[in-house]
């Protein structure tokens, strides 16, 4: 199977990189490969039995991997590390849909948010001469040596959820929210919800060189600098932990005593700003002092929407994995793949709240929320 991919890579990444940014792949991904899976399966590698692995048994024929010879697709996947509840999802999202039910054997490796353990990671999917190899790259800086040798070594690579500064040259495909469309929905929700009054704001960062870091405050401040009565009195790293948005926030709190908006990266950090406000008797929400918008919308986070304390909760759809399947089925079957597939995603305001750039949360949203 190797040469033939080889092959393929060849024609696919020429045709990709000329490819104008779209999102059919997206349009056509399915959305919702986590529900056909069960959970306790999640580590297809280790559990199945080896006689469940056949695919073609088990797999209705339109969803079966499309590996001519029969043998599993070997993918591997090099994912940030387990800092959030929406890394959570997207890690299961990817070991239910790569499963051998589906034609795959994934080498999963969780690089504990360490570039360099990253680094390795590529490098050993590629000594291990594997079919594909996904990436969710810690940080978007430096990859350029490893994303040669992977080309070098004929193997493709898609760049997922976040992104990567090197030339797209480099790589198959990439695919992902657009984070920078993030923060500016943030922003402009908070105009919107302001109507004029002035904001002294505090925003707690997400990983530090994470695109979906970079991405949500170049969004955001491309909106304060459109409202002249804001101030953002400080932006630091909460590494998109909940111990991280606790620790920032108790050190605000120190700093400063003039907010009344917090920003927060990722919902894990909101749950952290959250009970350092509760602890300093600081009242947050839609009948409370501080305004706090938060990011990705998991269940929980959707949760304190719908109770009013995280007033806009701005959408990133962890459930990827199906578009990465789709580039890896036309790559299979010899076809030309989108440079760049957009995961969509939308913003959510508290009850009572009507929003041009959010819609209002409602007990059926949250309930058909699966991650
Ligand atoms: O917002 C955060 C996670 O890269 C979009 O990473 C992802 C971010 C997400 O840790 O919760």
């Amino acid at each position: 199977m190797k040469k033939k991919i080889a092959l393929l890579l060849m024609a696919a990444m020429t045709i990709s990189t000329l490819a104008a940014c779209g999102n059919s792949a997206a349009e056509q991904a399915p959305a919702s490969t986590t529900e056909e899976a069960p959970a306790e399966e999640a580590a297809p590698e280790e559990e199945a039995p080896a006689e469940e692995a056949a695919p073609e048994e088990e797999a209705p024929a339109e969803e079966a991997a499309p590996a001519a010879d029969g043998e599993l697709i070997t993918v591997g996947f090099a994912q940030v590390g387990h800092e959030s509840d929406w890394r959570a999802a997207n890690t299961k999202n990817y070991q239910d849909t790569f499963s051998e039910a589906n034609g795959y054997e994934l080498s999963f490796v969780d690089c504990d948010n360490d570039h360099a353990v990253q680094i390795e990671t590529v490098r050993g999917f590629i000594e291990q001469e594997l079919d594909y190899i996904c990436i969710a790259p810690i940080q978007s800086a430096g990859w350029d040596t490893v994303l040669q040798e992977a080309q070098d070594a004929g193997i493709p690579v898609l760049i997922v959820d976040r992104a990567v500064d090197a030339d797209p040259s480099l790589y198959t495909t990439a695919l992902g929210c657009d984070m920078v469309a993030e923060g500016e929905a943030a922003g402009n929700w908070l105009a919107e919800y302001l109507n004029g009054e002035a904001a002294n704001i505090l925003v707690i960062e997400g990983s530090v060189g994470a695109s979906a870091t970079l991405g949500r405050t170049e969004g955001f401040n491309n909106i304060v600098a459109n409202n002249s009565n804001w101030t953002v009195l400080d932006s630091q790293s909460g590494d998109f932990t909940q111990a991280g948005g606790q620790e920032v926030m108790e050190s605000f709190i120190k700093s400063y005593s003039d907010f009344n908006v917090v920003v927060c990266q990722n919902d894990n950090e909101a749950y952290g700003a959250m009970d350092a406000m509760d602890a300093a008797g600081i009242t947050y929400g839609v009948d409370g002092d501080v305004t706090i918008i938060s990011f990705d919308a998991t269940h929980d986070g959707l949760q304190y929407t719908l109770d009013g304390k995280i007033t806009c909760n701005v959408e990133c759809n962890p459930l990827q994995a199906g578009f990465a399947e789709e580039v890896i089925k036309k790559l299979e079957a010899g076809e030309a793949v989108d440079a760049w597939t957009l995961v969509k995603d939308e913003a959510f305001v508290a009850p009572g709240i009507e929003s041009a750039y959010a819609v209002t949360m409602s007990q059926e949203v949250l309930d058909g929320r699966a991650y």
